[in-house]
């Protein structure tokens, strides 16, 4: 098949730097060459390639657009972009560097003491200490606020107790970034693996998203030191200003998985032979559905660089992230279940990689707000009012 492009229809290429481009070029290969080959054994035998990790770290792929502390510093559109090459591979791949990134190092960054940035994101940026994020609770998904995680003042430190569930890297994470409430007010906790009262459990049995890890986080009488609470975020917008940012990646990053299943979709439609010995490619009603995906990847691309744009001139606000994040995913999904019908018998093997990002996209439409949670921000955002409760 030919080598892989991204969609250019009305030259979105155009709008970005030649330092944008060339970041994007380089994960691009990198991605090909490195990320590509792994991912049929991972995703069968439902595990992460963790021999990449020091490579993401090399390629400036973890905690990307944080200045100092050893990270790369990148701007945001380059990041948008990096998201984008990661996910055209797999979501999987994405959400562990997102995880890391926007999950991990920025709540350290934003919301932690000098001593606490200097300890943990420099390693963090090498690979050599991995990070999770539990926010998200058995009876408390959508709603974190409803979370019943407790912290404790006791002398010297916290006391934790509770339960998070499906957490991103938990079973494989160094450090965990806990959320709970502390006097009624949410607070963000670091937890070190090892700690006495923490374990972590794996949740196997995954259809979507198999190369990622995903994993409960158990808290009992867990106690952590003082110097282990973030200082500086108190209430649930911390842990929603981290969510920002991670939803952000995903507006970019799922355009990728769009894009790598349209270029498989044109080039099967190509080379199929059907009926009457022209390919699939001559036919009205593939060439409509190639049109359509086409007409929704070059909409969300443009949508994405607006708010990579808002972005980087500090005027992004929480609600044009939920329209970008809601509208991608969900072209991303209808686009790949499309490829797929295009693909016939050949879509529901994983041969070819377009099963594979449909059932990821599933998870991607679900975590990091669902699609009717976004709707609901957009609502809020228009009428005044909240229509959550
Ligand atoms: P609400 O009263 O609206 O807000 C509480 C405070 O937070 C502020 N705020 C935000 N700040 C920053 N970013 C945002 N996105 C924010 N949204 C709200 C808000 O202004 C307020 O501030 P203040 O100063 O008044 O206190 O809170 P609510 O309880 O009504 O909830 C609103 C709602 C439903 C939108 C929110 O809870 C929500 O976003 N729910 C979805 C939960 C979610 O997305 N969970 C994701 C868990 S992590 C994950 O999935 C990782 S996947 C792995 C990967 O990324 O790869
Ligand atoms: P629910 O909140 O129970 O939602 C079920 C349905 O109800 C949805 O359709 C939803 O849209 C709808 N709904 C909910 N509330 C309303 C309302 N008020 N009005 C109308 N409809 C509503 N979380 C973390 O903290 N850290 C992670 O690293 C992480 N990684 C994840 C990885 C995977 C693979 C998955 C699947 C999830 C992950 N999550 C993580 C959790 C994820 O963020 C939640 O699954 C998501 O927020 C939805 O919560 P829920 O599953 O409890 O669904």
């Amino acid at each position: 098949m030919a080598a892989y492009e991204s969609l250019n229809y009305m030259d979105e290429d155009s709008l970005f730097t030649e330092d944008e481009l060339m970041v994007r070029n380089t994960v691009r290969d990198f991605v090909t060459k490195e990320v590509m080959p792994t991912l049929q054994e991972a995703n069968r035998k439902e595990e992460f390639p963790k021999h990449l990790i020091p490579r993401f770290a090399e390629m400036g792929l973890l905690g990307s657009t944080i200045q100092g502390y050893d990270c790369p510093g990148l701007g945001h559109i380059a990041y948008g972009l990096l998201m984008q090459e990661l996910e055209r591979a797999d979501s999987g791949i994405r959400s562990f560097c997102s995880v890391q990134g926007a999950l991990v190092m920025y709540p350290i960054f934003a919301y932690g003491s000098e001593e606490q940035r200097k300890k943990y994101l420099p390693k963090l940026a090498a690979g050599q200490l991995i990070g999770c994020f539990g926010l998200t609770e058995p009876d408390a998904g959508s709603n974190p606020g409803g979370m019943l995680t407790r912290a404790e003042k006791v002398p010297g430190g916290y006391k934790l107790n509770g339960n998070k569930m499906w957490i991103t890297n938990g079973s494989v994470a160094d450090l965990a970034i806990v959320w709970a409430k502390l006097d009624g007010k949410v607070r963000g906790f670091i937890v070190e693996k090892g700690t006495e009262g923490f374990s972590t459990s794996l949740m196997k049995g995954k259809f979507s998203l198999r190369v990622s890890v995903t994993s409960e986080l158990h808290l009992q009488n867990c106690v952590v030191p003082e110097a282990n609470i973030l200082p500086n975020g108190e209430g649930l917008k911390a842990p929603l200003g981290c969510l920002t940012q991670a939803r952000f990646g995903i507006a970019w990053g799922v355009i990728g998985a769009a894009n790598a299943c349209y270029h498989e979709a044109l080039h099967y439609a190509k080379a199929r032979i059907i009926f009457d010995g022209k390919p699939l490619a001559a036919h009205q009603l593939p060439q409509a559905k190639l049109a359509k995906m086409v007409q929704e990847i070059t909409k969300a691309q443009l949508l994405a660089i607006q708010l990579g744009k808002l972005k980087e001139s500090g005027r992004l606000q929480p609600h044009h992230v939920s329209l970008a994040k809601m509208n991608n995913c969900r072209m991303a999904l209808d686009v790949a279940r499309d490829a797929r019908d295009m693909l016939g018998g050949n879509g529901i093997i994983d041969e070819y990689p377009v099963i594979r990002h449909l059932m990821n996209l599933e998870t991607v439409n679900t975590y990091e707000g669902t699609e009717d949670i976004h709707r609901l921000v957009i609502g809020q955002e228009i009428t005044g009012i909240p229509a959550f409760r």
